[in-house]
This record gives C-alpha cells, structure tokens and sequence, in this order.
C-alpha cells in the first residue's frame, strides 16, 4: 500500500432518514436472504429483484438491455471491447441496440420469461454517458408495461444532473459503482474522466468522480430511490480501503453493498490484466465482505452479469433472444402481461408459504450454549437449477452454490463457478480435468447436494473429501443443508477441542 496519508473526500450527510430513506434495520440483510424487519413499502421493492433480494434471486430473472456503448471514464480494469466490468464478466456484448429494438426485445423476453421482473441497463458502457438512448428506452418500456421494474447501473460521474428524470420515471433501484473514496486511490483505478468536455486526469479526475458519485447518492436515497453500491475489490489498491467505502455508503443511505472480484485476465487486453495485477482469493473475498459487513447489509450473489445478460442469475439466455431471432416474434401483450401476472403470483405465493413455515426448519431445535462451542461450521456446495431447490443434476451444474451450516443456522456465503461435467458423448476426454477443477474449486466444501450424480465423480469427490449427497433432491436448499448439518452433528462429526472452538469464534 501507499504510505503517504491520503485524503478522504466525504461530503457532509444532507439527507436524515425519514421515510424516504431505505436504511434496513440491522440484521435485516437482504444479503443473506432474510428480508424481515424491512418496512414494508421497501420490502415491496425487494422481493421480487434478484439483486437486490438474495431469496428472489432464486426465483426471479432480470434482463439486460445493451444500449449504451459510450464511456466517460477509464477504468484500469476495462477494456471497451468487452462489457463494463462494474456489472458484466468480460466477454463482448453480442449486439448493441437501438432503443426501438431494445423495447421490442425487453416485452419478447418478459413474453419468454415470465419469471422476468426486472430491467437494467449496464452498459457496455456508462448508462448515464448515453442518456438519450437510455431514457428513451426506459420510456418506451414504462410506456408499454409499467408492471417491469426499471434498474440502472452508473460509474456515476453524470449522476446529479439525471436524479430527476430517474425518479420521473419511475426508476426504483440504481447502482453506483464506487471503488474508492480516496483521490489518491481512485486515480489509481480511474487515469482519467471526461469532465465538461475536457479529459481530467488523475487525481483532479478521481477528486470529481468521488464527489458526483457522492452527490449523486444522496441525492437519489433522498428521493427515496433505492440505491446499491458496487465495489470491484482490487488487492494492494483498495482493498484495505473498501471497508471505509462502506462505512460511508450507509451513512448516505446506500441500501446494499456488492463487492465484487476485480477480474483480471491478461488475454482481455486490460491495464491491470496486462500488468499482471492479480484478482482477490476467494478467501480474501469473503473476508472483506464479512469485515464491510459489520457497516453494511453485503450481496454475496452477484454473479458479475454481462451488459446483455438475460435469465436468472447465473444463467445466461441471450442466444435464445437475439435480433434474428426475436423479429420474427408475434406478440399478443395483452396475454403476456396476463400470464406474467399470474406466474409471478404463484412464485410470490410459494415463496410467502415458505416464510410461514419460519425458521423451524434451518435452526437448530433448542439453544445449546455446551454444543455450540463446540460444534464447528461446515460449508456445503449445492447444484440448484432454481427456485431455491435441491434440483440440479451434478453434471449439468455450470456453478454451485455455497452455504454456510453452523448450530444458529444457514447462510448463503457465495456461489463458485464450474465446467459443465456431461457437456456431450464427445467430451469424456475432458472428464478428468473438469472433476479436477471442480474439486479445486470446492476444496473447503465437505459435502455436496445435487439431484443425482453418476458413480465416477461421485468416487472422485468423495475421496478428496467432498462427500455427495443427492437424498435430498426437490428439498428446499436451506431445509436440506441444515438436514445434513443435524446428521453429521449426531454422528459426532462436527465436535471441536475448545482450543477449535476458539480459534473458530
Ligand atoms: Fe442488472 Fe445490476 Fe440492476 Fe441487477 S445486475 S443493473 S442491479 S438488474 Fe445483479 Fe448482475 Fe451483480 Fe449487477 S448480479 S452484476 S448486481
Ligand atoms: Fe469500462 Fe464501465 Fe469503467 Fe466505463 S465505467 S471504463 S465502461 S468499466
């Protein structure tokens, strides 16, 4: 890190909190899935996002729309080939569109997914750096179906000026990506900005971007918009730093934190990947996300989507509505919203029955203060395909979801990218190296819940450790992780010396 003493730049806080003012009362993270205690006009607004509810995210499915190609800033970890890092993984955005063609693409895929409750805009460059095209598309979309939820994501350098056509319009959530609060540390990450119509360099630039981000924060939580602020975490930069960030995003009002990995490969051509800086471990990750924590409700679920991501998280569907394809779509909305409605109905009637059975399930029975000390915390991978189910076959599961079992109950802790083990007869070859990067990628995993899995990497897994579990298959994923939990307490499996027990508090 740099010795020198930095100067943090941190606009006095305007805005008191109010009723337009979405702070959560603590514990009530959305983060971790657990909405309760949230009033009830900000828990209307949460439920059905994916990003912004960790349980809708198991249930609900967001769009992307590319239509902002521009950039105002440069970001180090940016390459404008490829999609904008705050809200993508790389990978070049299939088409941008004009706003006519994105308006006719967002209904014809809340016509396909019914499941669609959101869309964003995010890219590939800066929403607000191409306010026309943006606005204009947002408008056609309220104009034809004010039932979709309307999301932005910003660098936030143009901000202020747009607050007010934001809330016109009827756009609830907006993210800001906000790496540092420090000049010195921005100009680190940002080399330069547009600035009325000059480029600003350095620390002059990275001083304007930190105020206009901080304006632009309160100004929307004072309209009571719900904002979410993301961090790409960048070590030796400002990791350390981060946890100051979400200090100071809570006491302006930000509703949620999403630090994300800085994704840094030299093959996408960025500053960073090319200079060989490296992207955050996952323990270091998750570290950060627990120190911010004790601020700040933290996102965990982020799957870091492309500007022209279509599906649930974690999914991408973009083939299946390209232009091509998608022109040739009749459309009768009337029936499209009707049938949206009535699916969207039943997911939020399913989800509400499962809130009624309470925590019952995923805690233990009784307090046992003796057990508890003793008793260690066991991470499990799951393969879900959705809903909140154990319902995914081990060799289709292009990711798994890691949860966290302890005696007080389960927490969703991140989700760990995998290759697809059955992708084809001609693939076997590939077998072994993909069961080898999979059991890498859950090496501190002891057991995995999936659907079914096959007798060869049911072997492979077992024998580093990662013991399969598919008894649980169609069993809500938190019910089925505690279930496994409970049994590996009773086998006296999880009992630590007192020595474990502190070194684990
Ligand atoms: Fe898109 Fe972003 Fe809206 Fe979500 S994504 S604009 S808030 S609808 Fe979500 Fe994707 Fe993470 Fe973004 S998982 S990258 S946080
Ligand atoms: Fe790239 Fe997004 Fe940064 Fe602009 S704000 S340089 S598009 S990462």
């Amino acid at each position: 890190m740099d010795p020198k003493p930095h100067r943090i730049i941190e606009i006095p806080v305007t805005v008191q909190g109010g009723c337009s003012n979405p702070k959560p009362s603590a514990g009530s993270g959305c983060g971790t899935g657990q909405n309760g205690g949230l009033p009830a006009h900000i828990q209307a607004k949460i439920q059905d996002h994916p990003c912004y509810s960790e349980e809708a995210h198991h249930h609900f499915a967001r769009m992307h729309l590319a239509v902002a190609p521009a950039c105002n800033i440069q970001c180090h970890y940016c390459n404008r080939k490829y999609d904008c890092s705050n809200e993508s993984r790389p990978g070049v955005v299939s088409e941008v569109l004009k706003p006519a063609q994105a308006i006719h693409k967002a209904l014809t895929v809340a016509a396909g997914i019914p499941e669609m409750t959101v869309v964003g805009i995010a890219g590939p460059g800066d929403a607000l750096a191409n306010p026309t095209r943006t606005f204009a598309t947002f408008r056609g979309i309220r104009e034809q179906d004010p039932g979709i939820k309307l999301c932005l994501s910003t660098n936030g350098l143009a901000l202020p000026q747009h607050v007010d056509e934001l809330v016109a319009l009827g756009v609830d959530h907006v993210t800001i990506t906000i790496n540092s609060i420090d000049p010195e540390i921005g100009a680190r990450i940002h080399p330069w900005i547009l600035w009325e119509r000059r480029r600003v360099f350095g620390r002059e630039g990275a001083e304007i971007l930190i105020r206009q981000q901080q304006k632009g924060l309160e100004m929307l939580v004072e309209q009571g918009v719900l904002v979410k602020v993301n961090s790409v975490m960048i070590p030796d930069i400002n990791d350390r730093h981060l946890k100051e960030v979400s200090r100071m995003v809570k006491e302006k009002g930000a509703f949620l934190h999403n630090v994300m990995p800085l994704i840094s490969d030299p093959a996408h051509g960025t500053y960073f990947g090319l200079n060989g800086r490296r992207g955050p471990t996952e323990a270091e990750l998750s570290a950060l996300r627990d120190e911010c924590g004790g601020n700040m409700n933290m996102m965990r679920h982020c799957r870091q989507c492309r500007a022209d991501a279509v599906g649930m998280l974690g999914e991408d569907r973009g083939e299946e509505f390209s232009l091509e394809r998608i022109d040739q779509a009749p459309l009768n909305y009337d029936v499209v919203r009707e049938r949206r409605d009535q699916v969207q109905a039943s997911i939020r009637e399913r989800m509400a029955a499962r809130k009624r059975q309470g925590d019952t399930v995923t805690s233990m029975p009784s307090a046992r203060p003796v057990a508890q000390q003793t008793t260690r915390p066991v991470l499990m991978a799951v393969a879900t395909k959705g809903g909140g189910l154990v319902n995914q076959h081990f060799g289709y599961a292009r990711e798994f979801l890691i949860y966290k079992a302890t005696p007080e109950g389960v927490r969703f802790e991140g989700h760990r990218r995998a290759d697809l083990y059955c992708s084809g007869p001609d693939a076997c070859n590939d077998r072994t190296q993909v069961l080898a990067s999979t059991v890498r990628a859950l090496e501190d995993c002891e057991v995995l819940l999936c659907a079914r899995i096959g007798i060869e990497p049911w072997s492979v897994l077992e024998a580093a450790g990662i013991m399969p579990n598919g008894e649980h298959a169609m069993a809500p994923i938190e019910d089925a992780v505690m279930a496994v939990y409970r049994e590996m307490m009773a086998a006296g499996r999880l009992d630590m010396s007192e020595r474990e027990a502190i070194q684990c508090a």
